[in-house]
């Protein structure tokens, strides 16, 4: 369902969501909560608050994935825009796009206009990086998609331009490996031999430096968890308490991922009127509301092979906190 918002020049939205998402909304909250253990997908996260809060995550000390990323993106982000040569950058759950600069500024370096086009669920997220972006560079199209990245990827408009896909962020971490796999390949269907797709992962390291990045001193990442519980109640006329559920983040180092829930602090019931539905917690009941997956280098090869998709490069800071990783199709 496409309704344009702005067609005005070289500035584009296309939103695709509303109607459709909160129909994959109603279906994912009644699936997720009357599951065993009871889980809700991260996506829904990212209403403008918790687009909001994701950015006040990323300026936590504690929070080191996005400096370490932008350190990899300053130090890598020329040379690897000189190995692509791309005329279009799509960016996947972009956000505020704010490391997006250090791919965008050398790909304007040469002459001839360039597209980015970047597609996030959360619409504040989308128009705001628009706006910004559109007045920082002369020289860039933009066209905007608020959609769903599993979703709408065919929505992304294609010319004969030589294309970079980026997967900032370590989001691709938030899917476990069989949703990463069908993630890839679709990804994979868009990209012609020349195209290539650029992907930043979070690494394997010790648990105290992993669990503390997700259990800030602040409070921040806590605020953030419960704002599913907010996106729901206004969402599907729910009354769920956010204060009563306790964010609780744990490395398991079995499937090398970080899983983040909301524990109810104590046993009760909520109800979700738009549903028809009510949901008991027992006390200390957890709702899982995020998996963040990490990665060694060695098992990106497999990733990407396991989606048709070569591993051409593995960028890294020298803490080795953080990866960017090149790929391209298989029978490029
Ligand atoms: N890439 C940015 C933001 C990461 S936060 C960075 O590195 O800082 C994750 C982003 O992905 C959010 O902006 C969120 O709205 C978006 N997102 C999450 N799931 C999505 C989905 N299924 N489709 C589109 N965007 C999604
Ligand atoms: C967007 N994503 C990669 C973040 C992560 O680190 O998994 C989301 C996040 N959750 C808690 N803090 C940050």
């Amino acid at each position: 369902m496409s309704s344009p918002t702005d067609t005005s020049g070289e500035l584009r939205i296309d939103v695709y969501l509303r109607d459709g998402t909160l129909a994959s909304l109603a279906h994912d909250v009644r699936e997720g909560l009357t599951a065993t253990p009871k889980s809700l997908p991260p996506k829904y996260f990212y209403d403008s608050r918790g687009s909001e809060l994701f950015e006040q995550i990323t300026e936590l000390p504690e929070y080191y994935p996005t400096r370490a990323e932008q350190s990899i993106l300053d130090e890598f982000g020329a040379e690897i825009v000189d190995q692509v040569q791309p005329e279009e950058l799509v960016e996947l759950g972009p956000g505020s796009a704010r490391k997006t600069h250090a791919l965008l500024d050398p790909m304007l370096d040469g002459p001839g206009p360039r597209r980015y086009v970047p597609i996030d669920v959360s619409e504040s997220a989308v128009a705001e990086c628009a706006d910004r972006l559109s007045a920082e560079y002369d020289n860039l199209a933009i066209h905007g998609i608020v959609g769903d990245f599993e979703r709408h990827l065919d929505r992304v408009p294609r010319n004969g331009d030589r294309r970079l896909i980026a997967f900032l962020g370590g989001t691709i971490g938030n899917f476990d490996a069989g949703e990463r796999r069908s993630m890839l390949r679709k990804v994979r269907t868009q990209l012609r031999p020349d195209d290539r797709l650029l992907v930043g992962t979070d690494l394997v390291k010790d648990r105290e430096r992993l669990e503390a990045a997700y259990n800030d001193s602040a409070g921040v990442t806590a605020a953030f968890n419960r704002n599913v519980l907010n996106v729901i109640n206004s969402n599907l006329e729910a009354d769920f308490e956010p204060e009563r559920f306790h964010h609780r983040a744990v490395y398991d180092d079995e499937h090398r991922w970080i899983e983040t829930r909301l524990h109810a602090g104590e046993a009760h019931t909520a109800a979700i009127r738009g549903l028809d539905m009510e949901v008991s917690f027992a006390d200390g009941e957890y709702i899982r509301t995020e998996i963040s997956c990490k990665f060694t280098e060695d098992s990106l090869e497999r990733e990407y092979a396991g989606a048709g998709l070569e591993l051409l490069d593995v960028y890294t800071d020298p803490e080795r906190l953080f990866a960017l990783s090149l790929a391209g199709p298989c029978d490029g």
